[in-house]
């Protein structure tokens, strides 16, 4: 397997300098794929996690005070490095999440350099507005930033949900505490180190660390103003209650389970290919994954044989191979669950039609490698149609009409993704419109470029990334209110 240039240890970044944790503690990380020891970490301590924050509130007068341009040269330099070092960060990612290298080198690297583009332009058309209320009266509004903002990212897109948090965050003159997954802290500390001098001491500081503790002492520090989480649900609703206790202002990137539609008259092998996107992209570890598959009854049967037999015909192995199209889902305990979830599903009645096991061969036996899954059921109250399971297995049940399909697809806790495949613009508008989440593709699944907001209803979340209404999301609305 390839191997990547990066160091032995990484200490946190905090105040524009690496240190070790102040009790010394680590933590190391493995590749997913054959268990390889990649890298240590420092174990943020509460003392640390008080060290960043005090850094990033030092740091805050003076940045929130840059002018538009210069952030946004900071940012569109951000781009260029990550740009410049492209094959190096898709490389690192690959290993350490265990994702393959095409999807890596074809959206995540390049996903997170965009959305630094993005923000950068979006912030110098952020204007704020001056009104004359009556002769006598102005009222100018000013966009200041928030504050000191507490960021928690996962582990199934560590570098990209790094590239969403930051770039708003820092285009509105935020100053940033960030902590990855503990699973994949690799590629931000990665960033952090090619850009740790494009920003001002204390802009950005990087705590690595468990979830429950450093993680945990983040957003329980007193002296943040914003609180920014992407993650479970589970978790989710405890950074809400954080936020809650600070009366701060907070967004939640959480969970779904997303409905994939197909209608009859939908083009065959778009909407194949659609179901793979929606389901293989990242092993089925997408938050917005279509891991609900719904199919009209015209072509339900021809629909399952087809994608019977592309599941059956995908590539899967080592993730640095150009050529694999499946890698390693991130862990032991969450391909367990996986699999215990195949098990559920068959308990409960579901039709297994292909995988629904490890995937052992080609040298895999190493890592944590699954067979694509599909289940049939006709029961949307089936654990498998309501519960995130976070791995390649779709779940296909049978519809005959619209209505009755958008009912299926609205009964679930989460709205957070979804797409209908159909040659007809009123059904897809109509089922698009009818399905309560905040993303709903029209033949296509899985494309996320900045631009096009991105976030849930429902148990999904609060707020939208991917837009720049991030930039009223990291900010506060100043009124100056004038008697002439
Ligand atoms: P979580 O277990 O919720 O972990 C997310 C992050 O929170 C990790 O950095 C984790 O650190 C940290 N964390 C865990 N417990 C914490 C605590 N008590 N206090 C503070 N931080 C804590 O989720 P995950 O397993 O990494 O990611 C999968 C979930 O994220 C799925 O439900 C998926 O749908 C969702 N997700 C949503 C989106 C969007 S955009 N909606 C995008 C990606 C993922 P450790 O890993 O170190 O424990």
């Amino acid at each position: 397997m390839a191997k990547a240039d990066i160091q032995e240890q990484y200490g946190l970044f905090i105040n524009g300098e690496f240190v070790p944790a102040s009790d010394g503690a680590t933590f190391d990380a493995h590749n997913p794929a054959n268990g390889e020891h990649l890298a240590y970490f420092a174990e943020a301590t509460k003392e640390d996690v008080d060290s960043a924050v005090k850094a990033a509130r030092a740091a805050l007068p003076a940045w929130s005070k840059t002018s538009p341009i210069e952030r946004q040269n900071i940012l569109l330099k951000i781009a260029d490095i990550i740009d410049a070092n492209a094959d190096h960060l898709a490389l690192v990612e690959t290993l350490d999440n265990g994702k393959p290298i095409r999807e890596t080198k074809a959206a995540d690297i390049p996903l997170g350099s965009d959305h630094f583009r993005y923000f950068a332009g979006c912030l110098r058309a952020w204007e704020g507005s001056a009104t004359m209320l009556d002769d006598n009266t102005l009222s100018l509004i000013l966009h200041e930033p928030v504050g000191v903002v507490g960021q928690v990212i996962p582990w199934n897109f560590p570098f990209t949900m790094a590239c969403w948090k930051l770039a708003p965050a820092l285009a509105a003159g935020n100053t940033i505490v960030i902590k990855p997954s503990s699973h994949t802290s690799l590629s931000l500390m990665e960033l952090t180190r090619l850009i740790q001098d494009v920003l001002p001491k204390g802009v950005l500081n990087v705590i690595t660390g468990k979830g429950s503790k450093s993680g945990q002492w983040l957003l329980d520090h007193p002296d943040l103003d914003k609180l920014a989480f992407t993650g479970s649900t589970e978790v989710g609703h405890g950074v809400y209650q954080a936020a809650c206790d600070k009366l701060i202002p907070v967004t939640l990137e959480l969970g779904g389970k997303s409905a994939n539609i197909v209608f009859d008259d939908a083009d065959l092998a778009q909407a194949v290919d659609g179901a793979c996107k929606g389901i293989l992209f990242n092993q089925g570890q997408v938050c917005c994954a279509g891991s609900r598959l719904f199919v009209q009854e015209g072509i339900f049967d021809e629909f399952v044989k087809h994608l019977k037999a592309t599941f059956e015909s995908v590539k899967i192995g080592d993730p640095t191979d150009p050529e694999t199209q499946l890698g390693a889902q991130i862990y032991k305990s969450q391909q367990d669950k996986v699999l215990k979830y195949v098990q559920i599903g068959i308990d409960e009645g579901a039709k297994l039609i292909t995988g629904g096991e490890r995937y052992t061969e080609n040298g895999c036996d190493k890592g944590f490698f699954m067979k694509p899954t599909i289940l049939v059921t006709d029961k949307n109250s089936d654990r498998v149609c309501q519960e995130e399971i976070f791995g390649p297995v779709v779940v296909i049940q049978k519809f005959k009409t619209a209505d009755e399909v958008i009912a299926l697809a609205n009964d679930s806790v989460y709205g957070l993704g979804g797409a209908v495949f159909t040659k007809n613009i009123n059904t897809a508008l109509k089922v698009a419109r009818g399905v309560r989440t905040g993303r709903m593709w029209v033949n296509t699944y899985n494309d996320l470029p900045a631009g096009a907001p991105f976030g849930g209803y429902k148990q999904s979340g609060i707020g939208r990334e991917t837009h720049k209404v991030m930039l009223e999301h990291y900010s506060q609305m100043k009124n100056i209110y004038i008697n002439l």
